[in-house]
């Protein structure tokens, strides 16, 4: 179980975050760093201690830190982000998993490339998503750097990030938006499948039995309640118009 959880503040740049579509309004900066705040103190509710990485105005995107490294077993793999606007992003990240964290560091080299939105992991199994951002050459250097089975997932069209649409509830549980991933992609684990108009909250972080949720997803809640695990809701709605999710906010060590 996770006792660490890596987050980086906001950047006044987030704005000019990727996105799919420009938002409309557009981000409120103060906004989303409340909501961030709020993130970070459901981390703290849920038994994590904090190690704070500061923001970096070149990089809109750094407080999504998820995608530039994957930790497991006391070793971390910095990747090689899909957006070439993200890849200046890993310094210091990776010098806080090494020095702070004490892990081993591996590093993914071009042509490879990969987010770590697109990483999904139950047990002893990395499923991947093959993405605009992540490659068959990232998924085979992640299987490598953990001497782990790597399989591969398609996602559906428009979507960013596996776990944009999924996320680990247990090593034998996955939380599952209806109609995006099919549940039996993730064998022998039990699906907790959220409703179609409910996509957002199929993205939780957890810890043990507790499990921080988007806020605003009703049914969500329920069903993750009675799959056995405590809930924690956080609005993160400005967050979301740069096409961020609860994981990506984090990196639990
Ligand atoms: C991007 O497009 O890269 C960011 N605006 C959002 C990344 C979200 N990452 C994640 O959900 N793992």
């Amino acid at each position: 179980m996770s006792n660490l959880a890596i987050v980086r503040e906001v950047p006044a740049s987030l704005p000019r975050a990727l996105t799919h579509r420009p938002p409309d309004p557009p981000i409120d900066v103060a906004r989303a760093r409340a909501q961030h705040a709020a993130y970070v103190d459901a981390l703290v509710a849920i038994g994590l201690e904090i190690l704070r990485i500061p923001a970096d105005d070149d990089h809109p995107d750094c407080t999504f830190v998820e995608d530039v490294a994957v930790v497991a077993g006391g070793r971390a793999l910095v990747t090689r982000p899909g957006a070439p606007s993200r890849r200046g992003e890993s310094p210091p990240v990776a010098m806080a998993l090494a020095e702070q964290a004490g892990l081993e560091l591996r590093h993914m080299e071009a042509p490879a490339t990969l987010d770590g939105g697109d990483v999904l992991r139950l047990g002893d199994v990395f499923y991947v998503g093959v993405s605009a951002r992540s490659n068959a050459d990232g998924a085979a250097r992640l299987g490598e750097a953990f001497g782990a089975r790597v399989v591969r997932v398609a996602l559906p069209p428009g979507v960013l990030h596996l776990k944009s649409v999924c996320s680990p509830l247990a090593a034998d549980v996955v939380l599952v938006a209806e109609g995006t991933i099919p549940p039996e992609t993730f064998a022998g684990a039990r699906a907790v499948v959220v409703p179609r108009g409910e996509v957002p909250g199929a993205n939780a972080v957890v810890s043990g039995r507790a499990a921080i949720i988007a806020g605003g997803f009703p049914r969500t809640r329920e069903l993750v309640e009675a799959a056995g695990f405590r809930t924690v809701p956080v609005d993160n709605s400005e967050l979301r118009k740069a096409d961020g999710a609860l994981t990506c906010l984090s990196i639990l060590v």
